[in-house]
């Protein structure tokens, strides 16, 4: 049998730039005595996520969820929003924050994401927009999403939380859809701490978003729209630009994990993951497995309570779904049976320990212990 990991291995860790730099990036922001609105390392920090996400507009935030809450306020989105149940709690949460009903469509089990030919029949008089979520950093279907907005005039917003870096033939997915949200949360391949940020094609939009996090403030004497207060600081900021360099070299150690997990992986009954299609660059997020628990003969859930006796400790995401949290569970479209797809998916779906700080040893022992879970 295997010996317990000596220490914990955590779903993810955080990428920490040397204390040594972040120290020189605090006296810089020391001596300016300039904290947050707008400084330098904000501005800095802007620039480069727009060119490392390949989108011609960004606008910087305290952390995703405010982003993504802002986002849905300047569509001037109404009514019902379709979305998926299969996601972080943030998710519907920031409809129901700008009063709209979350509408919860099926997902499809390739993606996980949610299902564009179950869209349009969820679709009533009172529907205003979609909000799809790249999870795991697998794209939604965002043409047939766009074509199915245009005929019916909706609005798109992704959740992109899991899709930085993440590209369709050459081409940011922050360029889908009307807006995208990144996340910059610690749990996230890039981070400052915490924060966000939105992307958008359209260029007028930058103005009203910079409005719309800063209390609406235009100038000292004029308030133009009920903002509110979104703003990442300078220290955020600062810490991103160290992360933002290391960013290539962490990328370059996920793809060699995840070239171990898919090559132990393979073969074993009842365990199956996600490729990604060759037209994708991987967001290198997390490492999502789904396991059936008739072909690998136990449950996620054996799995998941086996592994920490190993000090291993892998995430249920997104179990159990939105649509049966006690505030959404009452809503029509929360019914289980309108939700097949999603209660399987949830009931399967294991994110296993994913970042740069393990090694390939590492990697290969957890795909041993899964291994002799099946025994
Ligand atoms: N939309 C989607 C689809 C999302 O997944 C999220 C966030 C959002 C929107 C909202 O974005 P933000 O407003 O957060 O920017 C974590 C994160 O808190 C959350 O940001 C993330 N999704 C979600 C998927 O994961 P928890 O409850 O799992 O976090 P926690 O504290 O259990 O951390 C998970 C593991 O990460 C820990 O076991 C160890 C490691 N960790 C975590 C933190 C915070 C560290 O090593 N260091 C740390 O500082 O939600």
């Amino acid at each position: 049998m295997f010996e317990p990991f000596d220490k914990k291995i955590h779903v993810t860790r955080p990428l920490l730039p040397p204390l040594s730099a972040f120290n020189v990036k605090l006296r810089e922001i020391w001596s300016s005595q300039w904290l947050s609105n707008n400084g330098r390392q904000h501005r800095a920090l802007e620039e480069k996520i727009k060119e490392r996400l390949k989108v011609p507009n960004a606008c910087l935030f305290n952390n995703g969820t405010t982003a993504l809450i802002a986002a849905v306020q300047s569509l001037r989105l109404t009514g019902e929003v379709i979305t998926t149940p299969f996601t972080f709690p943030a998710t519907p949460h920031v409809l129901m924050w700008n009063n709209i009903r979350p509408v919860f469509c099926d997902i499809n089990p390739q993606t996980l994401n949610i299902d564009a030919k179950n869209i349009e029949r969820l679709i009533t008089p009172a529907t205003t927009g979609i909000l799809g979520v790249h999870v795991f950093g697998m794209p939604c279907e965002v043409s047939a999403i766009r074509k199915l907005a245009e005929r019916h005039g909706l609005k798109v917003i992704y959740d992109a939380a899991h899709a930085f870096d993440l590209e369709i033939d050459g081409d940011g997915i922050g360029n889908y859809g009307d807006i995208s949200m990144f996340s910059f949360h610690p749990t996230k391949l890039f981070h400052t701490a915490e924060g966000g940020c939105l992307t958008f094609r359209e260029k007028g939009l930058k103005q009203h978003m910079d409005l719309l996090k800063n209390f609406g403030i235009k100038d000292e004497e004029t308030v133009l729209i009920p903002g509110i207060n979104g703003k990442m600081n300078e220290l955020q900021a600062a810490l991103g630009l160290l992360v933002l360099d290391m960013l290539d070299a962490e990328r370059e150690k996920r793809q060699k994990l995840l070239e171990v997990y898919s090559r132990e992986l393979k073969g074993i009954e009842g365990v199956t993951f996600y490729e990604k299609p060759a037209n994708v660059k991987d967001s290198c997020q997390y490492f999502a497995i789904r396991i059936n628990k008739d072909m690998f003969g136990k449950s996620r859930d054996f799995v998941y309570d086996e592994f920490k006796k190993y000090n291993v400790f892998s995430r249920k995401y997104f179990y159990p779904l939105c649509s049966e949290y006690a505030c959404y569970k009452h809503l029509p479209s929360s019914n289980k049976e309108n939700l097949p797809v999603a209660h399987q998916v949830a009931s399967e779906v294991l994110c296993l320990p994913f970042y740069g700080g393990l090694n390939v040893l590492d990697v290969k022992k957890i795909c041993a212990i899964l291994r002799s879970f099946k025994r």
